[in-house]
C-alpha cells in the first residue's frame, strides 16, 4: 500500500503554462491550457436560470453583475487534502480503451463535472483539465454547447455528464448494460434529487455561503475583479436564492433533507459495500462525485457526522483513488 497526498500530487500536476494554446488531437480544436486545476469540484444549475433568479428574485439587473455572480453562484467545493491509500493493483483500468487525449472542460466547482472526474479517476483514464471561466466562457467558445462538463476524446466532443459517462463506458465495455434497473434508478436520483438538496445546504447561512464562495473563487478561473465581485456578491445573492430553491424543491429543513438523502442512499446499499456490490458501479460514482466537493464544507462535515454515509464515503475515496488528471503541454 502506498500513501498518496492528493494536494501534493496536484501541486505537481497543475503547473501549466496558461498562455499556451495547444491544438488538441487532430488540431481542429484549440484551447487554452489551465492555470491550475485543483482537486474537488461542485456546483449546480445553470447560469441562465441563475441570471433569471437574480433578476426575478433579487432585483439585480446590471448584466455584468448578473453574469459575474450567476456564473458561479451555484458552486461550492472543498479542498480535499486527504491521504489516499491506493494499491496500484486495485485500480480498475480501461483495458482496450487507451485514448491518446482526453480533455475535460469544467468548472472546478461543478457537481456534474465532478461526476465525470470521479469516473475518469476510478477507471484511471488520464485526462487534461481546462478550467473554464464561468463569466466569459472563452475556453469553450469553440463549442456550440454552452455548459460544462464537455469532454473531448481525441477531438470527439461529448456533452452532458451522464451521456459522457455512458459513452466512455461503452467504449471501454461495449457489452455493458446501461439499463440495469437499480443502477439507472439511482443515477437518476442523483440528478433529480440529490443535486437539488446541495445548494440550500451550502448556502444555508451567511458564513456557509461565504465559505462556499471562498472556495469557488479561489479555485476557479477568475480575473481579479471577477473574483472579488463574485465572492461577496455571489455569497450574498446565493444566500437569498437558496431560500427560493428550498421552496422550489419543497425543502423545509435543509439539513434534514441532506441527512435524509444520505440515509436514503445508505438504505439503498442494503448492507452491500457498494451499490454495485463488491465494486462501485456508475451510481456509486455519481453519488460520490457530487458529494466529494462538499465533503469538507460545513454541510459535508455535518452530513458525515450525523448520518451513516461515512463508511461508504471513505471506501469510495479509497477506491476512486488519486486523480488521473495529467499536466498539459507547456
Ligand atoms: N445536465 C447537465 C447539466 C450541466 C450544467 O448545468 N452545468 C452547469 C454548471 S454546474 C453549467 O454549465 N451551466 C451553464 C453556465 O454556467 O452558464 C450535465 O449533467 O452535464
Amino acid at each position: 500500500m502506498r500513501g498518496v497526498n492528493r494536494f501534493t500530487l496536484l501541486g505537481k500536476a497543475i503547473r501549466i503554462d496558461s498562455t499556451t494554446i495547444s491544438a488538441i488531437s487532430s488540431g481542429t480544436i484549440r484551447h487554452r491550457l489551465p492555470q491550475f486545476a485543483p482537486y474537488g469540484t461542485f456546483s449546480i444549475g445553470n447560469t441562465q436560470w441563475l441570471s433569471h433568479s437574480l433578476i426575478d428574485h433579487l432585483g439585480i439587473s446590471n448584466p455584468s453583475v448578473v453574469r459575474s455572480i450567476g456564473g458561479v453562484m451555484y458552486s461550492s467545493a472543498a479542498a480535499a487534502s486527504l491521504n489516499q491509500h491506493v494499491h496500484p493493483d486495485e485500480l480498475p483500468r480501461a483495458a482496450e480503451f487507451k485514448p491518446k487525449e482526453v480533455v475535460l472542460y469544467q468548472y472546478e466547482a461543478c457537481p456534474f463535472c465532478n461526476k465525470v472526474t470521479a469516473f475518469l479517476d476510478y477507471y484511471n483514464i488520464p485526462y487534461q483539465i481546462v478550467e473554464v471561466n464561468p463569466i466569459n466562457k472563452k475556453e469553450i467558445k469553440w463549442s456550440n454547447y454552452k455548459k460544462v462538463p464537455i469532454v473531448t476524446v481525441e477531438g470527439e466532443q461529448m456533452v452532458d455528464s451522464s451521456d459522457i459517462i455512458d459513452k466512455l463506458l461503452i467504449k471501454m465495455h461495449p457489452d455493458y448494460d446501461l439499463n440495469g434497473d437499480e443502477e439507472k434508478k439511482w443515477r437518476g436520483w442523483v440528478d433529480q434529487h440529490l443535486v437539488h438538496v446541495l445548494s440550500p445546504n451550502i448556502y444555508r447561512t451567511v458564513p456557509e455561503a461565504l465559505e462556499s464562495f471562498d472556495y469557488i473563487t479561489t479555485r476557479g478561473n477568475f480575473g481579479f475583479t471577477e473574483r472579488l465581485v463574485s465572492k461577496y456578491g455571489g455569497a450574498a445573492a446565493m444566500y437569498f436564492v437558496s431560500k427560493k430553491l428550498k421552496k422550489r424543491h419543497n425543502i423545509t429543513d435543509e439539513r434534514a433533507a441532506l441527512y435524509g438523502a444520505a440515509e436514503q442512499w445508505v438504505d439503498a446499499l442494503k448492507g452491500r459495500k457498494f451499490l454495485g456490490g463488491s465494486d462501485p458501479n456508475l451510481a456509486d460514482l455519481a453519488v460520490f462525485g457530487v458529494l466529494r466537493p462538499i465533503r469538507h464544507l460545513k454541510s459535508g462535515r455535518d452530513m458525515i457526522q450525523h448520518t451513516r454515509i461515512g463508511e461508504w464515503y471513505s471506501e469510495m475515496e479509497r477506491r476512486v483513488g488519486q486523480p488521473s488528471r495529467i499536466s498539459g503541454q507547456s
